[in-house]
């Protein structure tokens, strides 16, 4: 419990047996219940995560959104935070952002990475150049300015979940949830809080391609626009009426 709120931790893990180790060690004691979404991984993710206390979602779909969506709906807690498996984002930081969603009386937060020293790495580069490119292209389309279109950390009330229309399955999964949010500001109070953020090489290998998830993202971006427009976006069900699917598989 933190502020008098029961809090959930949702991770998706796909082969991150290493960085979820990390994270998970690195977990505050008044986290009530931290959710690993297994997402078919072929190592030892699961079992590492059941043996460091972590409740384990099985989910087959492949996706990081899908691997989301299937986490995200069986969180118990009044206050939900995410973060990759990876060891990549500050779980320092979750008290923090805990506070602010409660000081100020909002629904959303989203952790703004600011980086306060320049890493001399090139996937570090490719990244922050990436995410300024998506901004840019958020600010074009949609006329709306995020820092941090990317980031993967956000605390939010549960009741968000039934309040948002996802439909991404995938990486757009990130961008379009931020989306939602901040295009229904009358209906949901949301904010980018900053977060110190310093780059470290992720554990395990990554899952993001850099060019087909980064042109799987412009498409997205484009298609909403238009289809919105044009007033043929789709409805999906809420985050909280989705069911987790499949059985892992028995070690041989
Ligand atoms: N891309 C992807 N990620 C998944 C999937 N299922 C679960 N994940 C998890 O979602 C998180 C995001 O994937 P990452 O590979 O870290 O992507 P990223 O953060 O954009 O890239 P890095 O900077 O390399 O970490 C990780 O914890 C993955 O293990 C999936 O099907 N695809
Ligand atoms: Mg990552």
């Amino acid at each position: 419990m933190r502020r008098g709120y029961k809090i959930t931790v949702v991770m998706p893990c796909y082969n991150e047996e290493e960085g979820v180790a990390d994270c998970l060690a690195a977990m505050p004691d008044f986290v009530d219940e931290v959710i690993v979404v297994d997402n078919n991984s072929s190592d030892a993710t699961g079992d590492v995560a059941r043996r460091m206390g972590a409740r384990v979602v099985f989910e087959e779909r492949p996706g990081y959104g899908r691997a989301y969506k299937s986490g995200l709906s069986q969180a118990a807690g009044d206050v939900v935070c995410t973060l990759d498996g990876d060891g990549t984002y500050p779980v320092v930081a979750i008290p923090y952002l805990i506070d602010i969603l409660d000081r100020d009386d909002l629904e959303f937060v989203s952790a703004w990475r600011i980086a306060a020293d320049w890493q001399e790495s090139f996937d570090y580069f490719l990244r922050w150049f990436g995410n300024k490119v998506f901004n840019f292209a958020i600010l074009l389309l949609y006329f709306r300015h995020i820092h941090d279109s990317q980031s993967g950390m956000w605390c939010f009330r549960r009741d968000v979940l039934e309040k948002v229309n996802v439909t991404s399955d995938g990486m757009p999964f990130s961008e379009e949830l931020k989306l939602e949010v901040f295009e229904k500001r009358r209906e949901i109070k949301g904010r980018e809080v900053p977060i110190d953020f310093h780059y470290v090489k992720r554990k395990g290998e990554s899952k993001l391609s850099l060019w087909r998830d980064g042109t799987k993202n412009f498409i997205f971006l484009f298609r909403r626009r238009l289809a919105k427009l044009l007033g043929f976006w789709p409805k999906v069900p809420p985050i909280s009426d989705e069911e987790p699917q499949g059985e892992p598989r028995k070690p041989s």
